[in-house]
């Protein structure tokens, strides 16, 4: 398991290089270009000025997120084609600075969905929360307004050039059923596909967060069976999934650790959190410890474990702790806490797995 921390850039995110140091165990930043509009090229100029910034603290840069997908290709409409060549540059540029894996999603309209960014719970902390009867009597631009949140920071999936045509997204949607959706995901993997490969770099897209339908809108990578669908479009192994347990783990029907046994060799890149789900349909993030949420975090890094898993992880998100101002979902203390907890589990499960393998050659000796 090759540890990284996402990083949203300089001037874009309140966690400096310096600290992310400080982190035992970080070996690498998840970055992006995030003030580069989905469809155009990223430039080449742009991609060494971060690696740049990330060498001189000794991070790799291996891992980008997100590479987004212009809507154009999602919708199928004729001008995608134009924006497929252009992510296929963006694909050339980055491996020619050793990028490994990129993930990206196929959401339509919008990226994740809380319903209360800064939640606070009860000993004074706050955290991503998502209350279902408040998204299913409300208006998607009513949601818009609630993760109007600091300008100062792009938030990525919710550009406000792009949110300034949420009606006309919403109308071109509407056309869009699930299964035209799973053919417009097709079209662009197989011209994409082939370009990863060429040039080593693994595509890995992201599940649907909350890994159910939102607004009518269709979502596809929500559930065991659909990654096994998704995986089949193109058989080969560029073609990978992000396994977002906090993601998939909102629905207590998927079974995060038969997925990793099942998807081991399709997953570039593993995110890596907690949710405590509630009986109406609510869930809210939490610390990455087992007990404190849904999901069994344990059984998830012992599945990672016992496949033998040597891709990269992320903590993916953490509660807002210890006053810290940051991003939602992204401050240092809390991802630092669940970074140490992984490497806890993982850890032990390594020490135990030495102990087995002497047992065995003593008894062979
Ligand atoms: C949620 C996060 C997402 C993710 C993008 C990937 O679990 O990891 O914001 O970054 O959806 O494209
Ligand atoms: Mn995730």
């Amino acid at each position: 398991m090759r540890m990284v921390f996402r990083w949203f850039g300089k001037g874009n995110d309140s966690v400096s290089l310096q600290h992310i140091k400080q982190i035992p165990g970080v070996e690498g930043l998840v970055w992006a270009l995030h003030d580069i509009p989905a469809g155009e090229v990223w430039p080449l100029d742009r991609i060494l000025e971060v690696k740049q910034q990330a060498n001189k603290y000794g991070f790799q840069i291996d891992v980008v997120e997100s590479v987004n997908i212009h809507d154009d290709i999602k919708l199928g409409l004729p001008s995608r084609d134009q924006y497929i060549e252009n992510y296929k540059k963006t694909i050339q540029n980055l491996s020619k600075v050793g990028v490994k894996v990129i993930c990206y999603n196929f959401m339509p309209v919008f990226d994740w969905v809380r319903t209360d960014l800064f939640k606070p719970l009860e000993d004074g902390s706050t955290a991503l929360f998502y209350e279902k009867a408040k998204v299913v009597g409300m208006d998607p631009f009513e949601l818009v307004e609630n993760n109007a949140y600091n300008p100062e920071f792009t938030m990525p999936g919710w550009e406000p050039e792009r949110l300034k045509s949420l009606k006309e997204l919403f109308v071109a949607y509407s056309n869009v059923s699930t299964e035209s959706l799973w053919d417009n995901l097709q079209y662009f993997l197989e011209k994409i596909i082939p370009v990863a490969e060429m040039c080593d770099v693994k595509m890995a897209i992201h599940p649907d967060d909350p890994p159910w339908e939102i607004f009518g809108l269709p979502r596809l990578i929500t559930s065991q069976d659909n990654i096994r669908r998704f995986l089949k479009l193109v058989d080969n192994p560029y073609n990978g999934v992000t396994l977002c347990s906090g993601s998939l783990g909102a629905n207590s029907a998927n079974d995060i650790p038969a997925m990793i046994r099942e998807f081991a060799d399709r997953i570039p890149f593993a995110h890596i959190r907690n949710v405590k789900r509630f009986a109406n349909g609510d869930f809210i993030e939490t610390s990455h410890r087992t007990k404190d949420g849904s999901v069994d975090i344990y059984e998830i890094v012992k599945a990672y474990h016992d496949c033998g898993f040597t891709g990269y992880a992320r903590p993916d998100h953490g509660r807002h702790i210890w006053d810290e101002e940051c991003r939602p979902g992204y401050g240092l203390y809390d991802r630092a806490l669940g970074i140490m907890y992984l490497w806890g589990i993982w850890d032990s499960l390594e020490s135990i797995y030495k102990e087995k393998i002497d047992i065995v050659h003593s008894k062979t000796r």
